[in-house]
C-alpha cells in the first residue's frame, strides 16, 4: 500500500468510500483520520485493541489511540509522510471490520 501523503481532494474521496461502508463516520480532525469506537464494556474494547494491534503490526502501521473503559479514541496518520496516506485508510477499514 502506498505511503505517499494524500492531498485534500484524495482524502475527501477516500473518506467518502470509507464512510459508505461504515456504521458511524470517520472524520478528519487536526490532520488525522479520527473515530471514537464504543463497546459494551472494557473487555470488548480491549479485545478490539488486541485484534487491531496484530493487524497494525503486520501492516507495520500503528495507530494513535486512547482507551477509557468501553471507548477507544483513534487518530490515524502516517508519521513518515507527515499526513494521511492510503495506509491510514487501509487500517481504518480493517478497524471497522474488527469492531463489528
Ligand atoms: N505507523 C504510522 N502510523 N506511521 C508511520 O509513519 C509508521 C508507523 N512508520 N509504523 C513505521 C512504523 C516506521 O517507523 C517503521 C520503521 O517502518
Amino acid at each position: 500500500m502506498n505511503r505517499d501523503r494524500l492531498d485534500s481532494a484524495a482524502i475527501e474521496r477516500a473518506l467518502g468510500e470509507l464512510n459508505a461502508a461504515a456504521d458511524s463516520p470517520w472524520l478528519i480532525c487536526e490532520g488525522k483520520l479520527h473515530k471514537e469506537f464504543c463497546f459494551e464494556d472494557f473487555v470488548a474494547a480491549f479485545g478490539f485493541m488486541t485484534r487491531v494491534a496484530l493487524v497494525a503490526e503486520a501492516m507495520d502501521h500503528h495507530p494513535e489511540w486512547c482507551n477509557v473503559y468501553n471507548r477507544v479514541r483513534v487518530d490515524l496518520s502516517t508519521h513518515d509522510a507527515g499526513g494521511i496516506t492510503h495506509m491510514d485508510f487501509g487500517l481504518a477499514a480493517r478497524m471497522d471490520t474488527l469492531a463489528r
